[in-house]
């Protein structure tokens, strides 16, 4: 993707805003950037992004400002505004930063979405990525913006990326590919966003959308409704209840596919719920090829 010389808009100048706008000017983008907020409430960060030689309209969003444009990057607490889809309807392409970032990594992608769990899940999966030895980045939701991957070493075709996303991230992805992608659970949530919960769905399975046949879509063995969402041609693989590929039983933590066994009663994560993403997190790393030995070491710490 091109963009040198592009005009180009980043909407939201909060962290993920900002890490945009330093991508963009860093690839010689014109960049404008577009906040509600002032310039004093967003101090330090309307500073650098001016620094940066990005052009600042702020305290609202009007309609002049969106036009004249070849791309706009969308921040994830940005709602879906109806100027968006005009600025669309006249050509211009909208993204979130997690699509922009994609387009840009070459490395296998971790995603990992749900209501609950995800941010325990992401990080489980990262330490136990890390036992590959290859570069790694994580972030997205949980921390750092997706798009500081671009440019290290970890976005490269040996490296790794294990990102949370959450619905707001996933709303505005078009041709991101997840290598392994996670849908934990879905429980009504942020539901001032969305028009129904089938809406907020729909969003998180987003996650699953461009996958293929070499690619892995992870969900709950036992919630049926979540079947039903994944729209990509991934393998289903499935985790926990009574017939996941990694589940419980007897009280241990079983692998059918490895020969890991871990006790229950030796997870550091205690509950039932992190012993749900524990089997999640040891499906996705054993996918990856990480060694039985080193999954259970990193369920035992
Ligand atoms: N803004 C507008 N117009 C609007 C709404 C917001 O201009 O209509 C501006 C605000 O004035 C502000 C900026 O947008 O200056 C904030 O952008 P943002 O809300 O997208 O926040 P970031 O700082 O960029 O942080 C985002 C995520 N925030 C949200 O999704 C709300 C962070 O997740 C994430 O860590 C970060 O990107 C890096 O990827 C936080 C979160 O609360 C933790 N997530 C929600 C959750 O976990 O439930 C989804």
């Amino acid at each position: 993707m091109e963009l040198s010389g592009k005009n180009t808009m980043v909407i939201g100048l909060g962290e993920s805003g900002l890490a945009v706008v330093r991508f963009l000017r860093g690839r010689g983008a014109n960049v404008r950037v577009n906040d509600q907020r002032d310039a004093e409430a967003l101090g330090s960060a309307a500073t650098e992004a001016r620094e940066l030689g990005a052009e600042l309209v702020l305290g609202g969003h009007p309609e002049n400002a969106f036009e004249g444009l070849d791309l706009i990057v969308v921040s994830p607490g940005v709602p879906p505004l109806a100027l968006l889809e005009r600025a669309e309807e006249r050509g211009t392409e909208v993204v979130s930063e997690v699509e922009l970032a994609a387009r840009f990594i070459e490395a296998p992608l971790v995603a990992i979405t749900g209501t609950n769990g995800k941010s325990t899940v992401t990080t489980l999966i990262s330490e136990m990525g890390a036992r590959l030895g290859r570069p790694l980045f994580v972030g997205g939701n949980l921390g750092r913006p997706m798009i500081e991957a671009v440019d290290t070493a970890a976005a490269s075709a040996g490296g790794l990326v294990v990102v949370e996303l959450s619905s707001f991230q996933l709303e505005r992805v078009s041709r991101m590919k997840a290598h392994v992608a996670i849908l934990l659970n879905v429980t009504p949530d942020h539901l001032d966003r969305y028009s129904s919960f089938d809406a907020y769905a729909a969003a998180k399975a987003r996650i699953f959308e461009r996958q293929d046949a070499r690619d892995f879509a992870i969900i709950p063995a036992d919630d049926p409704d979540l079947r039903q969402l994944v729209n990509g041609d991934g393998a289903v693989v499935l985790f926990d209840g009574r017939s996941g590929d990694v589940r419980v039983e007897q009280g241990v933590l079983v692998d059918s596919g490895s020969s890991l066994r871990v006790p229950v009663d030796e997870l550091r994560l205690r509950g039932t719920h992190n012993v749900s993403n524990a089997c999640a997190a040891a499906l996705a790393a054993r996918l990856l090829g990480v060694r039985p030995d080193d999954i259970a070491e990193v369920l035992r710490e």
